[in-house]
Order: structure tokens, then C-alpha cells, then sequence
């Protein structure tokens, strides 16, 4: 029988593929972002901050001053084409997809799904007035991309956990929670675990001395997540093809990616 949602293989990672995930990490500079920007600026009641850990995006980079991607109104002007998927992930991602259509029912995949977009989260500690931080945890949300998501973890288990909002000023109520552990693939689709709940990384652990010596300033990673999604190609445009507004908006992060990318500088160049 196909499953109803959920998917869970503790060593979908061989040790070979983790190291050649973690030799292409260690090439990326991820950057921090804010949550705002001066043409999209914070709503009342809301300020300007940054986001809780570094990011990187492969396929499309959503920012987040643009509000990602959020279907059926907000799909235009929010996906920035971004790197391709290296080698080992490339070879990765067939093999989840190959998965997700062996044991999730058809209804739940749309037509033309196929994980093109990437966003990698980097957890652990800030350095912040010579004090670390741990900032290692993600807060309830959904993901709006159709279609199931997969995500691949390294690195230190982090508890995530699938919630039910009770309402404003109330604590939300735990339905299901799952140790992602070093190596693992989880994947999550259909009507309850992505359309209905929320999900969130509660704590990410330190029991096993994870450390990835990255490119991230002030920061020190324990623990790296990979989650794939679906964005119809048609609504990933590239940053030449923006409104001049948002241009203004993104021209900083895209200056700082084409320092180390040049994907990014060519994307800027040719704008
Ligand atoms: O780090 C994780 O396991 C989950 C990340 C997540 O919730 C997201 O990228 O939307």
C-alpha cells in the first residue's frame, strides 16, 4: 500500500556520498539574510531582522524580502534562478524522486513534480558581542512548494516535530515528532503532514561533537539540512528579468554571492 504522507530512511546516505557532499560544502559561502527590505519593508508591528541561521539555495534562490514561494497568489517575482545541483546531488535527487513515486500515492504528486530547488540551512551557534548563541532551530511553518518535500540531514539529530496551531497565544500541540539522524532521508507530502500541519526543528543536539568547518563567519555549524522541492519552472525567472525595485532590493545579496560564484557574477553581468 502507498503511504499517507511520511517517509523516513535513517541511512539513505552512503559514507562516500556524505563526504562528497561535505568536500562541495565546504567550497559554498552562505550567506545571512534579512527578513525585510526597503521596497518590501516590515508590515506594522514588525521589524527589520535578520534570519536565524545562514542559507544557500540551489535551482531558484527564494529570498526572503520577497516572502518565498507561496501558491496559488504569491508564485510570480519570487524565485531568482539560482546554481545547478552539483554532481552528488544531482545523482541524490533522482534517487529520492525515484522513491517518492514508489511509495507515495499519485494524487499527492502534481503533474511535471521533480525536486528542482534546494534550500540548505545551516544550524548551530552565532557569535554575537562575544557571546555564542545557539540559534540552532527553525519555527513552525509550512512549506508551500507542490507537491512532497524531501529532506536530507548531516551532522548532529535534530528533533522535528509536526504541529497543529491551537490558535493565537496558544502553544501549538505536538501530532508527531522524528530524530532526523546523520545520513538520513525524510519526505513528507499529502494532505496532512504538508498541507494540513505545520512542522519545526525544535533542538538540534551536541552530543556527538559535529563540526563543519564552512565559509560562515562568526558561526559554527553542528548540523546542515537539505530540503528539495518543486517550483514550476515557469515561475523561476532570472534576476535579469525582475522589476527594477526588487533589483534594487537583491542587488546587495546578489553582489556578495558573485564575490565566490560565478554563476551569480554572470547573472549580474549580463542583467
Ligand atoms: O532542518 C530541517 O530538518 C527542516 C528545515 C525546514 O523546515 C525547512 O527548510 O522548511
Amino acid at each position: 500500500m502507498r503511504n499517507s504522507g511520511l517517509y523516513y530512511d535513517s541511512a539513505f546516505l552512503t559514507k562516500e556520498d556524505s563526504l562528497r557532499l561535505q568536500s562541495w560544502l565546504s567550497s559554498l559561502h552562505p550567506i545571512w539574510e534579512q527578513r525585510y527590505s526597503k521596497n518590501r519593508p516590515p508590515p506594522p508591528g514588525e521589524s527589520q531582522r535578520s534570519l536565524l541561521r545562514p542559507v544557500y539555495w540551489l535551482g531558484n534562490w527564494q529570498f526572503a524580502c520577497l516572502d518565498y514561494y507561496r501558491p496559488p497568489k504569491g508564485v510570480l517575482h519570487r524565485c531568482v534562478k539560482a546554481e545547478p545541483y552539483p554532481p552528488v546531488l544531482e545523482r541524490l535527487v533522482n534517487k529520492m524522486e525515484k522513491i517518492t513515486r514508489q511509495v507515495f500515492r499519485s494524487k499527492d504528486i502534481p503533474v511535471g513534480w521533480k525536486l528542482n530547488t534546494c534550500l540548505i540551512n545551516f544550524y548551530g551557534s552565532h557569535e554575537k558581542d562575544g557571546k555564542w548563541v545557539d540559534v540552532a532551530r527553525v519555527g513552525e511553518h509550512k512549506d508551500f512548494e507542490p507537491g512532497p518535500v524531501a529532506s536530507l540531514s548531516l551532522g548532529e539529530r535534530a528533533i522535528f516535530q509536526f504541529v497543529k496551531s491551537q490558535g493565537r497565544g496558544r502553544p501549538s500541540q505536538v501530532v508527531f515528532q522524528q530524530w532526523l539522524d546523520d545520513g538520513s532521508l525524510q519526505i513528507f507530502g499529502g494532505e496532512r503532514y504538508k498541507n494540513h500541519l505545520f512542522h519545526r526543528v525544535q533542538r538540534v543536539e551536541k552530543k556527538k561533537g559535529c563540526y563543519f568547518p564552512l565559509h560562515i563567519n562568526t558561526f559554527k555549524t553542528r548540523r546542515i539540512n537539505f530540503t528539495f522541492r518543486f517550483v514550476p519552472e515557469k515561475h523561476i525567472l532570472p534576476f535579469r528579468d525582475f522589476p527594477a525595485v526588487l533589483k534594487e532590493d537583491l542587488s546587495p545579496y546578489l553582489k556578495e554571492l558573485a564575490k565566490t560564484s560565478s554563476f551569480f557574477a554572470s547573472e549580474l553581468k549580463n542583467n
